[in-house]
């Protein structure tokens, strides 16, 4: 039987400058969910990449003294270097500038011409190059964008346009029918209650003041809107409406677009809309998390209130970062970052509660067993408690897993460690230690604690890919049939007198107060 598949995206991110955490955070999160889905047996298909055409990029460029190719060629390098660092496993990284996407993008533009959803026209109005977005008058708010408060220019210029308007009653239906489409579930009313109801108007699709955008086929004075453009990257990444399109029939509807929710609007709009026009499915739901914000504003490329995540990466290792993200953020709100609460995240949860919880564990087996752990067991009263625990701690992630719930699945295997913690503190090894006639509830609790570790080692790699095999290590574990997703459901799957080698601290301490003043 062929395995179920599951497609995830992130946005493709503008190469307009370098990325700051907040891009991270959106790929992070998709790339944990992707690795999720790879241990529950999914053909996963995680896409990711950079939408390289429009003014801004052009802008840029120019500024720089330099061709948008050129430019976007050594951003582009960067980014693929983050996510090689931040352990980001995409199969695909699409440019809008690939020739095959290209192609797409004008096949589609040409389809949907000659079936009369583009028509040609002319367009005046407003237009924010930072967002790439057109605006009607009445939009504007005190003259400005009303997203995100800059200058608009005025745009005046024979356009094709796309039949939005034609599509409204649709969308509508189909939003309040499929509950599951928009998520969170507030991001659906703002869309129906400010976009959809107040009337779409036809959207303009193509520009002729500029060069630096895919070249309309038929008529190339006009480059194709880089929305249309960076939107159609979802299927021309596989292969849609090329001879080699096996990818699209067998991915597509993506499961999952993740995005950030200022492009809501876009994705929940403009491209279900040029999917029906086009008569093909719908993905099946676009998720719209909040934003990292500093000192309560959104940080943004252009404010210039960035934090650079190679820097993090390289000073506090990529998972600790990976989990700070996931962890400190319900997925969905705005989540406010600073320097001190992720460091106070590495200090308690990575260190104090997951780092001694191995060291403890693995000290232990060795000073009071020479390092491999003895076949006889008693059981204590506490044991129960914690097996339960732990089985009902796989069951709850899998459920939050499955609604993108991130912040709430870390929480319970935090939860679990911390309950391993206090185990120990309640069975107090060390007393048990003194009486010979004791051992065999002293190598029952170590083996209890060394599953444990096996089991969250496990459910815990979706978010941080490197730290399972340190622990693995450590527990003379090799990857295999007792590291699997359905092994850790299965108490004792550690072998019975497994040997432990001590290794390296998992998460070593920050001191807080150099650090910042560093
Ligand atoms: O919008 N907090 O690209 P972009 C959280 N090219 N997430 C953030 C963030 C923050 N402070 N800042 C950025 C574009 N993001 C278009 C997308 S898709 C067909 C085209 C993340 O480079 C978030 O996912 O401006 C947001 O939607 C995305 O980066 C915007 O990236």
């Amino acid at each position: 039987m062929s395995k179920k598949t599951y497609y995830i995206t992130t946005p493709i991110y503008y190469p307009s400058d370098k990325l700051h955490i907040g891009h991270s955070y959106t790929t992070v999160a998709a790339d944990a969910m992707a690795r999720y889905k790879r241990l529950r047996g999914y053909d996963v298909k995680f896409l990711t990449g950079t939408d390289e055409h429009g003014q801004k990029i052009e802008r840029i460029a120019k500024q720089k003294g330099m061709t948008p190719k050129a430019y976007v060629d050594s951003i582009v390098t960067w980014i693929k270097e983050l996510w090689k660092i931040m352990n980001i496993s995409y199969d695909t990284f699409i440019r809008t500038t690939d020739d095959y996407h290209e192609k797409t993008v004008q096949k589609i533009f040409k389809k949907l011409y000659e079936k009369g959803d583009i028509y040609k026209s002319s367009y005046e109005g407003w237009y924010c190059t930072p967002c790439e977005t057109f605006f009607t008058e009445r939009q504007l708010k005190d003259g400005k964008c009303p997203d995100c408060g800059r200058e608009v220019e005025k745009v005046k210029e024979e356009s094709y346009f796309f039949r939005l308007s034609k599509y409204q009653d649709r969308l509508i239906e189909y939003i309040e029918s499929h509950p599951e489409f928009i998520q969170p579930q507030t991001r659906q009313n703002e869309m129906i209650n400010n976009f959809l109801k107040p009337g779409l108007e036809d959207l303009c699709v193509s520009r002729t003041s500029f060069k630096w955008g895919i070249p309309v086929e038929f008529d190339p004075g006009h480059v194709v809107y880089v929305w249309v453009d960076a939107l159609s990257n979802y299927i021309s990444a596989l292969g849609y409406m090329s001879e080699n399109d096996e990818e699209y029939k067998k991915y597509w509807p993506a499961d999952v677009h993740l995005v950030g929710k200022e492009i809501v609007r876009f994705h929940t709009i403009i491209w279900p809309a040029l999917l029906m026009a086009l008569d093909e499915p719908l993905p099946r739901q676009v998720f719209g998390h909040g934003w990292l914000v500093i000192d309560g504003g959104k940080m943004s490329k252009s404010k210039g209130n960035v934090v650079d995540p190679k820097v993090l990466v390289d000073r506090y290792g990529s998972d600790a970062i990976r989990y700070f993200l996931l962890r400190e953020v319900a997925f969905g709100q705005d989540g406010n970052f600073t320097n001190e609460a992720l460091i106070q995240r590495i200090n308690s949860d990575l260190a104090n509660d997951f780092g001694n919880l191995l060291s403890r564990t693995v000290a232990m087996v060795d000073k009071y067993f020479n390092g491999t752990l003895p076949l006889s067991r008693k059981a204590t009263a506490y044991d129960e408690e914690l097996k339960n625990l732990a089985r009902e701690t796989v069951t709850k992630v899998e459920e939050y897993m499955e609604k993108l719930l991130f912040s709430d699945a870390l929480t319970e295997i935090w939860n679990l460690i911390r309950r391993a913690n206090k185990y120990i503190d309640e069975t107090q090894p060390w007393v048990l230690a003194k009486d010979e006639e004791k051992k065999d509830e002293l190598a029952n609790v170590l083996y209890n604690l060394g599953e444990i570790l096996r089991i969250v080692s496990i459910i815990v790699e979706p978010f941080m890919p490197t730290t399972p095999r340190k622990v693995w290590e450590q527990l003379s574990l090799c990857e295999g049939e007792n590291t699997t997703w359905d092994s850790a459901k299965t108490w004792g799957s550690l072998p019975q007198d497994f040997t432990v080698k001590k290794g390296e601290i998992l998460f070593p301490r920050i001191d807080m107060k150099v650090e910042l003043e560093a």
